[in-house]
C-alpha cells in the first residue's frame, strides 16, 4: 500500500503571469487525476537568482518531474533544466510576434548533456506535458498507472462514439 505523498510532486513554472492561460491547461490535468502540484512564476530573465533557486532545490524538496513554460526567447526549460537532474518537461508557449515558433526553437535545440523534454506549442502542449509528468510518475504508482488506464479508456470510449452529421 503506496502512502499517499503530502508535498508537491510537480512543478508548475512559467516565464511570465502572461504565461498563465496556456499553463493553468497543465494544472487541470495534474488536479484531474489527483497529483499534486506546485505553480510559479519563475523568469529566467527578470529573476535569475530566483531560478537558480528553484531549480537547486527542487529535487530535496521532494519535487519529481518539473514543467516548465515560456515563450519569445523561451530560457527557462532550459536553464531551469541545466540546475538539477529532475526531468524537464518545456511547453513553448505561444508568442504574438512569431505564433510560438520561437518559443518552440528556443526550448527544442538543446545542447546535447542537458535535455528537455519538448512539447507541442501551447495548450497542447501543456495538457501532454502534464499527461507526460503522469506517466512518469505512474511508473512508480500503480494506482496512478490504473487512472491513466482508465483516462485513455474513456477517450477512446468518446472518440468511438463520435458521429459525423
Ligand atoms: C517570457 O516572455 C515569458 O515566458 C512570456 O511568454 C514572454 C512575455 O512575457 P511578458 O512580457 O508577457 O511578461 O519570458
Amino acid at each position: 500500500m503506496q502512502t499517499p505523498p503530502s508535498v508537491p510532486l510537480v512543478g508548475v513554472i512559467m516565464g511570465s503571469r502572461s504565461d498563465w492561460e496556456t499553463m493553468r491547461v497543465a494544472t487541470e490535468v495534474l488536479m484531474s487525476f489527483g497529483v499534486l502540484f506546485e505553480s510559479k512564476i519563475v523568469s529566467a530573465h527578470r529573476t535569475p537568482e530566483w531560478m537558480c533557486e528553484y531549480a537547486r532545490s527542487a529535487e530535496e524538496r521532494g519535487i519529481k518531474v518539473i514543467i516548465a513554460g515560456a515563450g519569445g526567447a523561451a530560457h527557462l526549460p532550459g536553464m531551469v533544466a541545466s540546475q538539477t537532474i529532475l526531468p524537464v518537461l518545456g511547453v513553448p508557449v505561444q508568442s504574438k510576434s512569431l505564433q510560438g515558433l520561437d518559443s518552440l526553437l528556443s526550448i527544442v535545440q538543446m545542447p546535447g548533456g542537458i535535455p528537455v523534454g519538448t512539447l507541442a506549442i501551447g495548450e497542447a502542449g501543456a495538457r501532454n506535458a502534464a499527461l507526460l509528468a503522469i506517466r512518469i510518475l505512474a511508473i512508480y504508482d500503480s494506482s496512478l498507472a490504473e487512472r491513466l488506464h482508465q483516462f485513455h479508456h474513456e477517450q477512446r470510449t468518446k472518440v468511438l462514439s463520435e458521429t459525423l452529421p
